[in-house]
Formats: structure tokens, sequence, C-alpha cells
């Protein structure tokens, strides 16, 4: 054929209703397996006759369950419309009366209007709650749609008015409530937080994740409860929240479900103006392999979509970009007729019946009671896939000129006394014209019908939710004998403190009580800190087991994957660790179990990379070990400017309820840990750890007298000066592998200087700086008194001579303590960019290591009178100090 003259024929209507027809009657005598079957290989006949079918994964737009197996709607509706109607009210006139009282005190009701559906179904037909007999459902709701959550528990008889009137003013007497999910803030409320967008997506499916683990591992029963996801679709622009989708297909995640509240809206405006957010979810959704339901159109469309009998309106459905439906949701029905099916005389025609006011009123799905269970129900009973739910909604939905549908919907907070009416007409609140304006919360009496039905719902599934519960009990042991070894050092063998951890990790994983609540966590580093070991002994955990023989198996620690495996080998995703940490270290609350988890990872990629999933984790008090492993700018030799750290402990020091600890020692790492579980699973503080660990090899020493206590408060004099009457003193503070360069540098002070130096180690400077800034504040608040004392301060008292700290971190970590030490406090710190180089090398460049300590010390003595300036400056030259050689910190 000539290219070149090629005309397409235009294709006949008749000739593609032939063919919509023959398949009618294959799908209604044989079904709809043989129609897809039919599908099937008319597609690979096509792919075979040379035909180029562009990849989709996208279905029409259209929804996926069609009306006609739709499931009977269980719930009286109509009962359920007003108590949804009560919730959006007492919803809004919380932000609206919030905002009179206090301008700008913020706070949202488009997002919950556009999701009140999805919730309610949720709530009267899906969501269990927890209880001594069945573990419940797991719920991550829409931060932005606290205002609804907190309207519903109202009607529920769980939060009172005083409660609601102080939303958004937490300090207020009596209580106020959370802007937003916050377990700290509201621990017998909300589970998870949820406000930063694209954790909560990432944290549902590790969630999900963990459940089966646990039941893999026989620590719970199993069962089919459910982890819903709650989401926004701008929030899917976060990398986090569709990052980890290919896990949950992966691992089978039926147990999973995410609701997407598809508004097409974000906070500036349109998420895709010019596309379709709807059809780029779903396809990459599937392309992952999970289940996914679109709920696009309501009911009132059914029978327009039935009389469609060519599939012009799906067709003009589809070309719709989201800017376009924007603009339908504010419009008239004139101009939706006009507009959307205007675009065809055969479109008109199907419309042809209804009158404009009907046209404005066709309901989209996410806003259709039924359409939404029918999904919800599909997608509890689907197996093998997690799925996820595409819902379309209107943001700002019943709002009117208030807001529906308009750009700046996402901030509208203020309401005027006409918006206020309408409202109330629109939902059918019974309140007059006058009380409208007052914004009174409105509960009908207990025993309307109303609140009996939503009662009875309740109790049908459990009890009310969201609510936190601790249910585990304490663990009892106190296992002195399981660390004494680490009490006792290493007898002259070198090992690292990574090594020392790993040993404790291995005796843990062995103890009768905590043995198995042990979660080991690593993001495909356990070869890094010397833990492939326990691959062997404890086994890698895998849904299906070990399908191959590896490649290892007959060394002696092959890589034993198993169902019942312990370690979550996570691969590469700090995040997704950082979840099944989170997963793992709330699991006392959600399942009543005191799983422990230790989290290892290069500390460069923790608080640097993940620190909100970090201030999550603190949020949702999660308990557990974080270790920042090969920590330390200069003791992680080679690795350069990304790997070496001297950032995390600094960063650390922004949440509260986390213990930092830079150990030096075995033994100080004995006694946090042990410390640490005590405190977390046997006291139930809602506290974690995070503790730096190193690859450099040296001797452990033995544990010294009376150390514990300093040891976990922060600090202890390690070991003091030989010489006690020199004249010339030093206090010399030294933590992690620097330690070692300030127990060497006080050697060179004494031989060389004659210079008498206390070694102090320093575990934590961060326990440091908090005690200090506790006792400042009370000192201020109780001037009556007699003042308390910084333990710094108490550590020191009495303490001569000149005050040195070197750490491994930046300077100005040991330098937060400085205004509690009796005298002036030279720090020297690790403050730059990291380069590849030996440790040595990398010590002499941040100006660290022993010789520089020296330095330090003698100039703060000359500062001081006690040596002359002579003295320093050749001690620089004896200990072959360059002083023109590059500034670490600007080069
Ligand atoms: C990580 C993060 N970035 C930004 C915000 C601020 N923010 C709050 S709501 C919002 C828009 C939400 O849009 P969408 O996810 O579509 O939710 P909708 O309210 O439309 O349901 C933004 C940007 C945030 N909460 N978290
Ligand atoms: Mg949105």
């Amino acid at each position: 054929m000539d290219q070149e003259t090629y005309v397409p024929r235009q294709i006949e209507d008749v000739e593609i209703q032939e063919w919509l027809e023959s398949l009618d009657s294959v799908l209604l005598s044989s079904g709809a397996e043989v129609a897809r079957e039919i599908m099937e290989r008319l597609r690979a006949h096509a792919t075979i006759s040379g035909i180029d079918l562009p990849f989709s994964a996208n279905t029409p737009y259209a929804n996926t369950i069609p009306a006609r197996l739709e499931p009977l709607f269980p719930g009286d509706q109509q009962l359920e419309r007003r108590i949804k109607s009560l919730i959006r009210w007492n919803a809004l006139a919380m932000v609206v009366r919030a905002n009179r009282l206090e301008h700008n005190i913020g706070g949202h009701i488009s997002t919950y209007a556009s999701a009140a559906t999805l919730y309610e179904v949720g709530f009267n037909h899906f969501f269990r709650a927890r209880s001594s007999s069945f573990e419940g459902d797991t719920v991550y709701f829409q931060g932005h749609a606290a205002p609804g959550i907190y309207a519903r528990a109202f009607l529920e008889g769980r939060l009172s008015v005083e409660q609601l009137v102080n939303f958004r003013r937490e300090l207020k007497p009596g209580g106020g409530l959370s802007s937003y999910p916050h377990p700290w803030l509201m621990p017998d409320l909300w589970e998870y937080p949820t406000v930063s967008m694209g954790l909560s997506p990432l944290m549902a499916i590790y969630q999900a994740r963990f459940n089966r683990y646990l039941e893999n591992r026989g620590l719970k029963p199993v069962t089919d409860a459910k982890v819903w996801a709650f989401l926004g679709d701008g929030e899917t622009d976060e990398p986090e929240s569709l990052g980890a989708i290919t896990l949950a297909s992966r691992e089978k995640l039926d147990n999973l479900i995410f609701v997407v509240n598809c508004n097409l809206q974000r906070l500036d405006g349109p998420v895709r103006g010019n596309g379709q957010i709807i059809q780029e979810l779903e396809s990459a959704f599937r392309g992952a392999g999970w289940n996914v339901i679109k709920i696009l159109w309501g009911s009132e469309w059914d029978p327009i979509i039935e009389r469609d009998t060519e599939g012009l309106l799906v067709k003009r459905m589809g070309e719709m970009v989201d800017g376009e439906y924007q603009k339908l949701v504010v419009s008239s029905g004139a101009y939706i007729r006009q507009f959307f099916f205007g675009s065809d005389p055969r479109l008109l025609k199907l419309v042809d019946p209804l009158p404009d006011e009907a046209l404005r009123r066709l309901r989209l799905g996410g806003h259709d009671p039924r359409k939404v269970y029918a999904a919800y129900k599909a997608a509890f009973e689907h197996k093998g896939r997690p799925t996820v739910i595409l819902a379309r909604t209107i943001k700002g939905y019943g709002l009117g000129e208030a807001g529906e549908g308009k750009n700046v919907t996402h901030q509208q907070k203020k309401l005027n006394e006409d918006e206020l009416r309408e409202f109330r007409s629109r939902f059918g609140i019974p309140l007059s014209d006058e009380d409208v304006n007052s914004l009174p919360f409105y509960r009908p009496a207990e025993d309307s019908e109303e609140m009996r039905y939503l009662k009875a719902r309740r109790e049908a599934l459990g009890g009310y939710m969201p609510q936190r519960k601790v249910r585990s009990a304490p663990i009892v042991a106190d296992h002195d004998e399981l660390f004494r070894e680490f009490f006792e050092g290493s007898e002259g063998r070198e090992v690292s403190t990574t090594m020392a951890f790993v040993g404790m990790l291995r005796k843990m994983l062995k103890d009768p009580e905590i043995g198995k609540l042990v979660v080991p966590i690593v993001p495909d580093e356990a070869r890094t800190f010397g833990m492939e070991s326990l691959f062997r002994t404890v086994g890698i955990y895998s849904s299906v087991g070990q399908r191959y023989e590896p490649v290892d198996v007959n060394t002696l620690l092959y890589y034993k994957e198993a169902k019942n495996g312990q370690i979550l080998e996570e691969g590469i995703t700090e995040a997704g660790s950082v979840a099944s940490f989170i997963a793992a270290g709330s699991a006392y609350a959600t399942h009543g179990i005191n799983t422990i988890p230790f989290f290892i990872y290069y500390s460069m990629f923790g608080f640097q990379r993940i620190a909100d999933f970090i201030w999550a984790a603190a949020d949702m008090r999660t308990r557990g070990f974080l270790l920042g492993g090969t920590a330390g700018r200069t003791t992680l030799a080679g690795e350069g400017l990304q790997h070496q750290d001297g950032n995390s402990h600094v960063l650390a020091l922004s949440v509260p309820n986390l213990r930092a600890y830079d150990p030096a020692y075995a033994y100080e790492i004995a006694v946090i840990l042990q410390d640490g579980i005590r405190r977390m699973y046997k006291e139930g503080e809602n506290i974690f750890y995070y503790i730096t660990v190193m690859n450099e090899p040296y001797a452990m020493p033995a544990m010294p007298a009376g150390a514990k206590e300093g040891i976990l408060k922060g600090m202890y004099k390690l070991r003091p000066a030989a010489e006690r009457k020199a004249k010339l003193r030093a206090q010399l503070f030294g933590s992690g592998a620097i330690l070692n360069e300030v127990l060497r540098a006080q050697e060179i002070l004494d031989q060389k200087f004659g210079v008498a130096a206390d070694v102090w180690s320093v575990t934590s400077y961060k326990n440091l700086y908090t005690d200090g800034i506790e006792v400042e504040r009370w000192n201020r608040l109780h001037p009556d008194e007699t003042p308390r004392v910084p333990y710094v301060t108490q550590c020191l008292e009495g303490e001569q001579g000149v005050l040195v700290a070197a750490s491994d971190y930046l300077k100005v970590l040991p330098s937060m303590i400085s205004k509690w030490t009796p005298r002036r406090l030279a720090t020297l710190g690790t403050d730059g960019f990291g380069r590849s180089e030996t440790r040595e090398s990398l010590r002499d460049f941040f100006e660290v290591d022993s010789r520089f300590i020296v330095i330090a010390t003698l100039h703060e003595l000359a500062q001081d009178g006690l040596v002359g300036e002579a003295t320093v400056q050749n001690a620089i030259k004896d200990l072959h100090i360059n002083p023109d050689k590059p500034n670490p910190v600007s080069s």
C-alpha cells in the first residue's frame, strides 16, 4: 500500500455498535469471566497481527463497580444523612467560632466537607474498634479533616462543648482540641499523627506489613483487621505517599485500604488542572499491582449512563481535564448542559428529560453513600492485593458561595450570616434564622432516633474510635544477668562499639522474656554493622519463606529468609525502615505487645534524611532504639562528605522525648540499653533512644565503680589525673571515639607539659543541656527557694583547672553546657564538610586529635596566665601542627 496516499477510513457508528452489542451479549449469556477472556484473546490477537496497542494501565473514566453489581446499602440512609449533616454543622461551627474568637487561629472546613461521606460510611459500617476480643481496625485520618472527627466524637458524647469551643486553644483552662491528630497532645483519642503530608500513607503500608509480621511470628492471632489510610489527592504528590506502594502489593497486603479523597484540589488550586489526577493515580496503583476502585459518579448518573448505549458519555467524561471539572462544580445547570453535554447532540439527548436544576444536583461518587459502601465492601472482601479507592468529591461540599469548589476554599474559615443560613438549610439543621449566627453546637436528645442509631452502629462495631489505649502489660525481668558480661570489658581485645552492640543484640534475642519481642530493623546495612550472623540465627522475615536456595547456603552465615524470620531487612529505604520502627515501637498500644525495635542505620541518613518521620515517631509515643551506625565525622574513615556524620546529635536535640547518647565503651551502651528497656517497657515512659555506635576498634575497659548514674545522666569522671598535686590542672571532656583522643591528650599533657588532667566521659550532651535548662527554669520561677544546681555544675564543683571538650560532632554540642561550667569551656568539634581520608588525617583536618586537645588545653592555661604564650607556640611546633592549615569549617 502506498503510505503517502493512505487515508484512514472513518469508523462507522454502526460498526462500533455491532462490536459493543456482541460483547454485551457474551456478557449476558456467559458472564464477565468469559467476556474478559475474549477481550484478552482479542488483545493478544491484535498484537500478533501487528496492531500497536498503546499501553495503558487506565480504565475508562467511570465507576469501577457498575450499578447492577452494587450491593444493597445495609443502613438507614435517611438517618445516616441526618447524623452526617449534624457532624458537618458542628465541624463548621467549631472552626468558624474559633476564628471569630481569635482571628487567624485557623482550622479547616473544606477538607472534611468533601470527605464526610467517606468517613461516615466507614464509621457506620466498617471501622471496628479495638476490644479485648478483637484487635480492631487501624485508621489514619486525613489531618485536615480533624474537625469532622471531633464533631463526631462530640455527638458520641466523648468530647464536651467546652472542648469544641477550645478547638485550637489547647492551653485554655479545661483543655482544648489540638489542630490535627497528635497522640502526644491527645493520648486518649488520636493514635496516628497524619498531618505532615505523605507520612501516613507510607506508615500505613508498613503498619499493615507489621501486622502480618506479628501474625507470621506467632505474636498475635491471624485476623481480618484492616488498615485504612485516608489521604488527600494533593498529598499524593509527596514522594513518600506512593514511594512504597510496590511493597504493599509484593507483600499481598489485602489488609490495607487507601482511600484517596479526590476533590481535585489542594491548597492553592487544582491538583492537576490540565490533566486528571484520578487517572494518573489509577495507572500508578494498577501498575504497582493494586486493586483500584474508582467511585466517580453518584447514583443520579446511573440512568443517564444506562441510556448511553454507545459509550459516548464515558468518552466525554474521559476527555475533560480537572480544571474543567472544577469549573462545572461552581456552574449552573444550564452551563453544565451546554458545556459538558453540549459537545455532542447525542449527549444532549441523554439529558433531555432533566431540568437544569437536576443537572446541578448530579452527585459525585464520593458523596453518595451507596457508591462508597459498595467500594468499601469490595475493598474489604478483596483478596491477595491492597486496594486503593479513588473517590471523586467536591472540596468545600455544601459551602455554596462561601467556597464550594473554589480555589480559596482550603483556607476558608469565616462564613457570613447568609452563608451560614444557606448551609443550615441545605443540610436541614434544626436551627432558626436567629440562632444560626451564634453557631450553637447541635446535639440531639439522647433518646432521639439519630442518637440511638449512631450509638447502635458503633456498638455493633465494637465501640468508639479513634481511641488510643495502652494495652500492654509491663515486662518483668531486670536483665542484670544479660548485660553483666559487657560491664566487664573486652580484656584487651579490640572491638568497636557497633560490634559490642551487636553482641548485646544477640544476647537480647536469646533472652526468655524479651528475646521474641526484639525487632531488628536494617536498611540493607547488616553486613556494614557485622550483623550477618543474625541472618542465620533468627532469620530474615519473608511472608513467603524462602523459595530459592541461597547462593551461600554452604556457608555458616547464609542468607536465610523465613516466614517467622525476626529481622526486618527493609532494603535501601530509611523511610520504610523508620515506618517499621514506628509500627513496632507503638505496638504496645496498637496491639498490646511490647515489641522492642532496634533500627540500625548509617547515622548520616537518619535525622538528616528522615527527621520528619522521627518527629512523628516522637508524637506517637513510639518506644525503641534508633542506632546511628558508623557515626562520627572523623571516625568513619574513607567515606567522605556525604557519609561522615557530625550532625545527628545536634539534630537529635530538637526531639523532646528522645534520649540521645554518644557512648564510647561497651559498658556505657549496656547501661543505657538496660535502663532504656526498664524505663520504656517496664515503667511505660514515653521516651525513645538515639545511640550512636562507631566502627573504630579498640579495647573496651571494664566499668569503673559507681559510673552507672553518670553514664545515664550524661557525664562521669572516667580517669582522674595521675598526679593530683600538680600546679597546672585541666578537666577534659570526651565522647564517642574521640574519648580515646582525650585520654591520649591526658598522657601527653602529663608527660610533656606537667599538666594534670582529669578525663570525663560525656555520654550525652543533650541530657546535660536538658537538665541545665530545667534547673535554670525552676530557679527563675522559684526565687524564694534554695537554688538548684545543674548536674554539670555539681560534677565540676571543686574540680580544678581549665576546661576543654572534644567531640566528633559540631562544636555547638559541647558548647551548649558552657553556661553551667564553673569556668570558660574551650570546645573542639567537627564543623565543616567531611573528606575521604584516614581517621588520623581526618582528626588532624578537623583539629580534634590528641595534639589539638593538648594545644587547646595549653592555650586555656596561657589565657589564665598560668603558662607563657611561648609554651603554646613551642607545643604547636613540637606536635607538628601547621597553624596555617585550611580551616575545616570553610574549606
Ligand atoms: C509535608 C506538608 N507540606 C505541606 C503541608 C501544608 N498543607 C496542608 S493541607 C495542604 C493541601 C492539601 O491538599 P489535599 O492533600 O488535596 O487535601 P484536601 O484538603 O484537598 O483533601 C497543604 C499543602 C502539610 N501539611 N504537610
Ligand atoms: Mg485535595
